[in-house]
């Protein structure tokens, strides 16, 4: 029992804090943080096949088709059968969820549910590290030194898919593909929802919850 791999995914829309909180969960319970997101960018910055295909549907804000995602994502979890793991941002439909549920079976699904408004207005005041993906936030959590990345001194930059118009679109498509997906995992019995405006107040719930997970 001591040893018994523990496997989540956290989902959420844009901006409702997946990536913070991962970076929480993999600190405080030792999983390892796989995200989707990153996995895309280092496949971008290698200039792959996967990554070239990729770089066109972030840029307008788009989901990068299913086929194309499996192909990225799965080899990775493949590769984890020793290890605890978190994954934050994948599946994003339910042609994802089914590819997932083929190679593992997970334990707990953390779905947040953060208001449209809020998420508009966090991703418009959203920096980026591009080397480390490392993100701040002007009231949140600033840099140390205003547009300078607190570890490397480098700069930081806005991202394409957070400039208005990509993120009214990322907003929409994430709408119309979450209910199947939330629907899938209530049905299993894994599905954990979390609402809130406010990333500090809905991080001690998830604690709590996960303090009697986690093996
Ligand atoms: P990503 O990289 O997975 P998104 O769009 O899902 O990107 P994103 O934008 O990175 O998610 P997040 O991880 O949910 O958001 O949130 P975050 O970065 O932690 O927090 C957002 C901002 O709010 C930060 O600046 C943070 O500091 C701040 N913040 C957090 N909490 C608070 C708070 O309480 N208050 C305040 N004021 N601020 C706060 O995916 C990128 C693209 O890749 C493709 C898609 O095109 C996607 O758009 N992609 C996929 N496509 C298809 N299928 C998949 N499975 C895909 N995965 C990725």
């Amino acid at each position: 029992m001591a040893n018994r791999l523990f496997r989540a995914v956290i989902m959420g829309p844009p901006g409702s804090g997946k990536g913070t909180i991962s970076e929480r969960i993999a600190q405080s319970f030792g999983l390892k943080h796989l995200s989707s997101g990153d996995f895309l960018r280092e496949n971008i910055a290698a200039n792959t096949e996967a990554g070239v295909l990729a770089k066109t549907y972030i840029e307008k804000g788009m989901l990068v088709p299913d086929h194309v995602m499996t192909l990225v994502l799965l080899p990775r979890l493949e590769e984890m059968t020793k290890y605890s793991w978190l994954l934050d941002g994948f599946p994003r439909t339910l042609a994802q969820a089914t590819a997932l549920n083929g190679i593992c079976e997970l334990d707990v699904v953390l779905s947040l549910n953060i208001p449209f408004e809020t998420l508009k207005e966090r991703l418009s005041d959203r920096w980026l590290h591009p080397a480390s993906g490392r993100v701040y936030n002007m009231e949140f959590n600033p840099p140390r030194i205003q547009g300078l990345d607190d570890l490397s001194g480098e700069p930081l930059v806005r991202s394409d898919d957070d400039k208005p118009e990509a993120v009214v679109t990322r907003l929409r498509h994430y709408k119309d593909n979450a209910k199947p997906l939330i629907d899938f995992y209530k049905k299993k019995g894994i599905l954990h929802s979390f609402s809130g405006t406010e990333t500090d107040k809905i991080w001690p719930y998830i604690n709590s919850l996960l303090s009697t997970k986690v093996p």
